[in-house]
């Protein structure tokens, strides 16, 4: 392991004004995604898409440090022959890939997952790394309900998250571990800051149990946020507030960054929420953005699978990119927003 390459790689990951791209959607989520803008999931249809995004040079080399990929696209050549990950590099961007292999049920735990892919992934990850991969990620889910989550499915996704961390860094490829407390139901803010740091906590303990460093590793956990469906949505500053408070009980200062998910907010609220806890300050951590959604919901409208709309999507694109550069530094403003707009 060179834990010197890994804490340059994971440094250059959340560098100021930068965040990471997750355009490592499944087949089955980009569907969706295509199937809301009246677009058909073909492999071609999601090269085009893809090299739309990593073309989009002003997003790319500006505000976009790293690119997560899907295994597809990490193997895809753009319509020119050029490998789409060259894209991303060529962008002065780092490429990163999803590893795991998503949230199957639990035995015994009705309603709730575990994450799989440990089987293979020394090998998986060689050849990634092989095909340029200088990161991973591993996402685990965590639904809140009525009795959920149990102790035994956030230490069985803590552990499995730490194991993937410590394999990935055997291979100096920084693991991206992405702990998601879901935004469905009708939780309140503070049930959703006690079940994040109860999370955050075990997977901090499982990591050290299985010796990851971490100064070479990036944290990509949700924000504290009430429920979608709570009668009671809490304001920008609440949500900057709760979340850094939990954060600062559980996360070490020998990480690096973090990089937020979105979650399902909309585009403005997760740049509102980034945006205002850098104004607050103070973090040990440099706090950025690795948004799926709340980066690709525009262009893909702009798109709409349509050739001609290829530059609109891609102003669309650096528009949010650019928003959320701003706010991974406290520099956003809803005026900007606007103007824009
Ligand atoms: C890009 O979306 C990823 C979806 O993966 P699956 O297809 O396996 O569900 C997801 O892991 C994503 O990287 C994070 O959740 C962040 O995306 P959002 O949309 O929450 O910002």
């Amino acid at each position: 392991m060179d834990l010197d390459q890994l804490a340059r790689t994971a440094a250059a990951m959340v560098q100021p004004g930068k965040g990471i791209l997750a355009a490592d959607e499944s087949s089955g989520t980009i569907k969706k995604r295509f199937d809301a803008i009246g677009v058909e999931a073909t492999p071609d249809n999601r090269r085009d898409y893809r090299e739309l995004l990593f073309r989009a040079t002003d997003a790319m080399k500006n505000y976009i440090s790293g690119t997560i990929l899907y295994d597809e696209t990490i193997r895809q050549t753009a319509s020119d022959g050029t490998p789409l990950v060259k894209l991303v590099e060529q962008a002065g961007a780092i490429p990163g890939i999803k590893v795991d292999l998503g949230a199957k049920p639990l035995p015994f735990c009705p309603g709730e997952t575990v994450t799989e892919g440990l089987d293979g992934l020394r090998e998986r990850l060689t050849e990634y790394s092989g095909l340029g991969a200088r990161f991973a990620k591993w996402r685990a889910v965590i639904d809140v309900g009525e009795g959920i989550p149990s102790w035994t499915a956030v230490t069985a996704n803590a552990h499995a998250l730490a194991r993937y961390a410590a394999l990935c860094q055997e291979q100096d490829v920084v693991p991206i571990v992405e702990p998601e407390v879901l935004m469905d139901g009708a939780h309140d803010l503070d049930r959703c800051a006690t079940v994040t740091e109860f999370v955050l906590k075990t997977v901090f303990r499982e990591l050290y149990e299985q010796r990851v460093v971490l100064e070479g590793m990036v944290l990509k956990p949700n924000m504290v946020i009430a429920g979608k469906t709570s009668s009671r949505q809490a304001s920008v500053d609440e949500v900057a507030e709760k979340t850094l408070m939990v954060l600062k009980r559980c996360v070490p200062s020998a990480v690096p960054g973090i990089a937020f998910l979105s979650g399902g907010q909309s585009d403005e609220e997760a740049t509102a929420h980034l945006d205002a806890m850098n104004r607050i300050g103070g973090a040990p951590w440099r706090l950025t953005f690795s948004y799926g959604r709340a980066l690709q919901a525009a262009p893909q409208k702009a798109w709409s699978g349509k050739p001609d709309n290829v530059a609109v999507a891609r102003r669309a694109f650096s528009h949010r990119a650019r928003m959320n550069g701003l706010a991974s530094m406290g520099q956003w403003t809803k005026e900007l927003e606007e103007r824009v707009a």
